[in-house]
């Protein structure tokens, strides 16, 4: 089999509002798609996105590059090509563009070998399990109201999850603890709640909240201080008794091992198209579990599915659906878990009609 040709597309995929976090302010995501076509009909999909409109073409033209290498080859040698590409990239200082493209190059390989081998990548690495728990991540922004969120959290019980994520780090302490004591109440104490705190505190303060949150039995408290800070992050760890969440800004499975080493997580939270694809998220669950932490994904909760599937120690993915109508194929959340798709590949294609009305450039 050799790749004869490569397509990108750039893609917005608007929100209905605003959201924030307490370091994001989002009102769509821009998508770059890649087509890596052969000459044997079989085609590989996977996208990687930007949560910003100035940076899109950059991750366009990076991914365009660092493609052009792929013409010609055996996507079934899919170790050799992507070495070349980390040969470029060590070259040029590994840029965070350039692992974003690796990463959606190495997960467009995986589906086509998927594909090719007639397996659901699961099966074509071992499988580990048919189904995996999920949370709902697509909401309970900090940019809403308490009411709003309560009326949100309803819907998700009503859609099927039994859990749910709640974005917190406002810096008023008092006002994040109303959140999450709002949210307890009116969840109960059987649904996990998990706050994520997007990097928006200093230690100390982090400790303090941490603490304030205990008696509301959180699931874990995730990314309480800037995620390059594996002191800070071992500090607030040490000093609550609610296990931390973090890594889905980690570029490479060295700050992941970095982490580790600084008991600075209870779960590692890889993100597809940060970490290195599907190759990489798989070696950092398994470099996860020689310190027995687990994993959850970040995001890409599609595309992610694969890997919660062939890896022993996944206890979840993050369900955000902004990202659904990119695909033919749709995820089900029953009894609070997504079946692992039994279809060749990824599992997912994109969908035309989404492609034709969003596309930008
Ligand atoms: C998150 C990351 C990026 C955009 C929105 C929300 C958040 C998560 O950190 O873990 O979902
Ligand atoms: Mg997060």
């Amino acid at each position: 089999m050799k790749i004869t040709k490569i397509a990108t597309r750039i893609i917005d995929l608007p929100f209905e509002n605003t959201i924030t976090t307490a370091i994001h302010e989002m009102s769509s995501v821009g998508c770059v798609l890649l087509t890596i076509a052969t000459d044997e009909g079989i085609e590989g999909q996977s996208y990687l996105f930007s949560l910003n409109s100035y940076e899109i073409k950059v991750y366009k033209e990076t991914l365009v590059g660092l493609s052009s290498i792929l013409i010609g080859k055996d996507p079934q040698f899919i170790d050799d090509i992507l070495q070349d590409i980390w040969s470029v990239i060590d070259q040029s200082g590994k840029s965070n563009y350039a692992i974003s493209a690796l990463s959606t190059i190495d997960t467009a390989l995986w589906d086509i070998n998927g594909k090719a081998s007639h397996l659901p990548l699961h099966r074509l690495f071992g499988s580990h399990r048919s189904k995996i728990k999920t949370y709902a991540s697509g909401g309970l922004w900090l940019s809403q109201s308490i009411d709003s969120i309560l009326n949100e959290a309803q819907e998700f019980l009503d859609q099927g999850f039994l859990a749910m994520k709640v974005r917190i780090g406002s810096g008023n302490l008092l006002s994040d603890v109303e959140r999450v004591k709002q949210l307890r109440k009116a969840i109960g104490p059987e649904i996990e709640l998990m706050a994520d705190v997007n990097q928006g505190l200093k230690t100390d303060d982090a400790i303090r909240l941490g603490k304030e949150l205990e008696e509301y039995d959180l699931f874990w408290l995730e990314e309480p201080v800037a995620f390059s800070d594996r002191l800070g992050h071992a500090k607030v760890k040490h000093e609550i008794n609610t296990p931390i969440a973090s890594c889905e800004n980690e570029y490479s499975k060295h700050g992941v091992i970095e982490m580790l080493e600084a008991k600075a997580c209870d779960i590692v939270m890889p993100d597809l198209q940060r970490i290195g694809g599907i190759s990489l998220m798989r070696e950092v669950a398994n470099i996860a579990k020689e310190y027995e932490v687990p994993i959850s994904t970040h995001i890409f909760t599609e595309q992610s599915l694969c890997v919660a599937g062939s890896v022993e120690n996944c206890i979840s993915v993050e369900h955000m659906p902004w990202f659904s109508r990119l695909f033919n194929e749709q995820i089900e959340v029953i009894n609070g878990h997504i079946d692992i798709p039994e279809r060749p590949g990824t599992g997912f294609t994109f969908n035309k009609e989404t492609v034709k009305q969003c596309i930008i450039w």
